[in-house]
């Protein structure tokens, strides 16, 4: 991956959590990596194609002026979260923030820290079964759509769906989106619940019926055996309803664990499935 790096831009700032940091200022040293691919303004002598650094430096000022904070790490992630929103032809950025005139009693050459924030692209599985299940998926898309760090990519059509692992309950319509976000795992998790919750999904028998149903597939290639968040998905390659909607927006994508494509999972699937039924 190319990068630009930007080194040591000065900026005098009030954040602190002191109230003297927030009355007198301080002074900062910004430094931030980031990934983008320079070759076509390179080849184009187009800066269209690339970040154009001064503006990026009077921006990136301007953003850490705004508001004064108490915490440099809300600080470093508020400009990497801005960065990404404003230049979207960069996929990843490292903020490097050094608070040399710090208030420690010691003698120090400075405190710095750094956060790194990227693009991720994540494919989300929809099911519902209760109520206006047509209605259910396109609020759940909507209020997905509406996040600031996240924009959908491409979306399946919905497709009604039998019942899978608990029988005795109304078919599902389901779908999946995919989608381009820079939170992580555990922020994505938390915002799916979230709206699972404003549409007032309860959770009552397990594999029972839903007005709503989140779940993160995949995750990049990520692969997590961490019990509050597994990637991909444990099940998903068991799943016609899953493979089927995302044959159709994702067929090449590599299962990581299984190391099998989309659309090979499918077929799978599916041939297993007409030898039950013959
Ligand atoms: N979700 C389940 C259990 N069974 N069956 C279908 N057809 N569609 C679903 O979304 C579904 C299911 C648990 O999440
Ligand atoms: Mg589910
Ligand atoms: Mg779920």
């Amino acid at each position: 991956m190319d990068k630009m790096y930007i080194k040591n831009l000065e900026l005098f700032g009030f954040h602190g959590v002191f109230e003297e940091e927030k009355r007198l200022g301080q002074k900062f040293i910004l430094s931030l990596e980031l990934d983008l691919d320079l070759k076509a303004a390179g080849r184009t002598e187009d800066l269209t194609k690339s970040v154009h650094y001064g503006e990026l430096c009077e921006k990136v000022e301007k953003e850490f002026l705004r508001e004064s904070y108490d915490l440099i790490e809300t600080v470093s992630l508020n400009l990497a979260d801005f960065i990404l929103k404003e230049y979207k032809i960069i996929s990843g950025v490292k903020v490097f923030l050094k608070k040399p005139w710090a208030p420690v009693r010691k003698h120090l050459d400075t405190i710095e820290i750094m956060i790194e924030r990227r693009r991720h692209k994540v494919y989300i599985g929809l099911g519902s079964n209760i109520g206006d299940k047509e209605e259910n998926l396109k609020e759940a898309i909507n209020k997905i759509s509406k996040e600031k760090n996240t924009v959908i990519t491409k979306q399946s059509s919905f497709i009604e769906t039998e019942p899978w692992g608990y029988l005795d309950q109304e078919d599902f319509l389901n779908a999946v989106i995919e989608i381009e976000t820079t939170l992580e795992p555990e922020e994505l998790m938390n915002l799916l619940l979230k709206i699972e919750l404003e549409l007032k999904r309860e959770r009552l028998i397990k594999w029972g019926p839903r007005i709503i149903d989140l779940d993160i597939l995949m995750y990049d290639d990520v692969i997590s055996s961490n019990e509050k968040i597994i990637l991909p998905h444990p099940r998903m390659h068991e799943r016609e309803f899953v493979l089927k909607s995302l044959n159709e927006i994702a067929p090449y994508l590599m299962h990581p664990v299984i190391n099998k494509r989309i659309f090979t999972l499918l077929e799978e699937v599916e041939s297993r499935h007409c030898k039950i039924n013959n």
